[in-house]
C-alpha cells in the first residue's frame, strides 16, 4: 500500500492515517502511547490471533494476544484504533483505544453472549436485497442494533435493477421507510449504477459498516464505491441469500472520495443485544404516540384513550409495527435478563476463586454490617 496517491488537500502535511479516520480526538487519546514509542494504527482485519493494521508506515501484521480478553465485547475488532509495538517478532498490539461506537449483536438467541462486529462506526449501512421478498421485521432488528451502536443507520435496497418498474420500486421503498423513521432508505444498483451517487455521498465521511444477509450484494456495492474489485464476489449463486458466504472476514477499506468502509460477512440473522434504546428509536413514532395515551402505563391493549390503538384504527400506524415493537421489546428483555444471570454467575465464580484471606475479609465486613 502506498500513501503517495493520497489527495493532500493543501500544503500542510496531513497525517497519513487521515484517510482511515485519524483525527485530533484519536491523536489526543493516543498521546500516552506515542510517548512510549508505540505506533498508532487502525485494524483492517482480525484473523486467528493476528490482525492486519494500517499504520503511518504502511500495513503490518500483529499478534492480538494482549487485546483478546475473556470478555468478547472487549476483543479487538475491525475498526479499532490500536497501539502497536514498533517492531518485534511477533509484533504485538499492545492496547485498543476506547471505542466511540460499537456494533454488537448476540451470537444466537439461545446464548447470552455478545459479539462485536465493528468498532468506531459512524454509519451502519444495512444492505437489503430487492431480489427477495422484504422482511421488515429483520430490517427493524438490524436497525435496533444500529441505533444502539451509536451510529446513524442507513438502509440500502440493493439490486434495484431487478425491480425495473418505478411504481413497484417506490412502494418497496415506502414500505421500508415506514419501518425506519429517521433513516435514509436508498435503492441502489451496482449493475447499472442507480443510486450509487447517493450512497457514495452518505458514506463519503466517517466510517461506515456494511451489514446484511449473505448475498445481499454488500461486497459488490463496496467494489462499486471503491471503483475497483477489491472484495471477492461470487458470480453465480444457487439461491439468492442462501448461498455460501463469499466474504469471510470483516475488512476495512479507505474510499477514494473520502470515508472508510467496512465490509462484513453476511449474517443470517442478528440477535438483539441489550438494545432497549435502539428498539425505542426504531419505533419512535409508537413511543411518541404513547405519550398521548390517557394512562401513563398504557399497554396499548384495550385501554380507553389509547393513542396507539387509535392510530391503528385510523390507518396511521400499521398493526404490524406494534406487533413487531412488542416482539423486539420482549426479546430484548429476555436477553438482558439472561445476560444479568450470566454476569451474576460469573461474579459468584469470581467470588469462589478468591482466597481464604479475601473471604475472611469479606466475612468480617459482613459481620460489621450485621452489627451496624
Ligand atoms: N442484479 C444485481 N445483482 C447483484 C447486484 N449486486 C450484487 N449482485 C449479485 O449478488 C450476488 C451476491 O453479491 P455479493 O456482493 O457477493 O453479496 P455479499 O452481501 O457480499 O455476500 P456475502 O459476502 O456472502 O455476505 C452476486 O452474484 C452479485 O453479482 C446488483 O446491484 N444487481
Ligand atoms: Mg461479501
Ligand atoms: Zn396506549
Amino acid at each position: 500500500m502506498s500513501f503517495s496517491s493520497l489527495s493532500g488537500s493543501s500544503s500542510s502535511a496531513s497525517h497519513p492515517l487521515e484517510p482511515y479516520g485519524w483525527d485530533a480526538g484519536w491523536e489526543a487519546e493516543f498521546a500516552p502511547y506515542e510517548a512510549e514509542g508505540l505506533l498508532p494504527g487502525r485494524v483492517v482485519r482480525v484473523d486467528r490471533g493476528q490482525c492486519d493494521v494500517v499504520t503511518a508506515d504502511g500495513p503490518l501484521r500483529a499478534d492480538t494476544a494482549f487485546v483478546t480478553p475473556h470478555d468478547p465485547l472487549r476483543v479487538v475488532c475491525t475498526g479499532d484504533w490500536v497501539a502497536v509495538e514498533p517492531g518485534g517478532n511477533p509484533r504485538y498490539v499492545r492496547t485498543c483505544l476506547p471505542r466511540r461506537t460499537a456494533f454488537v449483536r448476540s451470537t444466537s438467541s439461545q446464548r447470552s453472549e455478545g459479539q462485536i462486529l465493528a468498532a468506531n462506526v459512524d454509519h451502519a449501512v444495512i444492505a437489503v436485497s430487492l431480489a427477495v421478498e422484504l422482511d421488515l421485521g429483520r430490517i427493524e432488528r438490524f436497525l435496533a442494533l444500529a441505533w444502539e451502536s451509536g451510529a446513524q443507520p442507513v438502509v440500502v435496497l440493493t439490486k434495484a435493477d431487478l425491480v425495473p418498474d418505478a411504481v413497484t420500486r417506490a412502494y418497496l421503498v415506502q414500505d421500508v421507510e415506514t419501518s425506519a423513521p429517521g433513516v435514509p432508505v436508498v435503492p441502489v444498483s451496482s449493475v447499472d449504477g442507480d443510486g450509487l451517487d447517493v450512497v457514495a455521498a452518505l458514506v463519503g465521511g466517517g466510517t461506515s459498516v456494511l451489514l446484511g444477509q449473505s448475498g445481499a450484494g454488500k461486497s459488490t456495492l463496496a467494489n462499486a464505491l471503491l471503483g475497483e474489485d477489491v472484495m471477492t464476489v461470487q458470480a453465480t449463486r444457487d439461491v439468492d441469500g442462501k448461498g455460501r458466504h463469499t466474504t469471510t472476514t470483516r475488512n476495512l477499506l479507505a474510499l477514494p472520495g473520502g470515508g472508510v468502509l467496512i465490509d462484513t460477512p453476511g449474517l443470517r440473522g442478528v440477535g438483539l443485544w441489550d438494545a432497549g434504546t435502539g428498539v425505542g428509536q426504531v419505533f419512535s413514532e409508537i413511543e411518541e404516540l404513547a405519550e398521548r395515551c390517557r394512562f401513563h402505563d398504557c399497554a396499548h391493549e384495550a385501554e380507553p384513550g389509547c393513542a396507539v390503538l387509535a392510530a391503528i384504527d385510523s390507518g396511521g400506524l400499521p398493526e404490524r409495527r406494534l406487533e413487531s415493537y412488542r416482539k423486539l421489546l420482549r426479546e430484548n428483555q429476555r436477553i438482558v435478563a439472561k445476560t444479568d444471570a450470566r454476569l451474576r454467575a460469573e461474579i459468584r465464580k469470581d467470588w469462589k476463586r478468591k482466597g481464604a484471606m479475601g473471604r475472611a475479609a469479606m466475612e468480617a465486613k459482613r459481620g460489621a454490617h450485621r452489627r451496624a
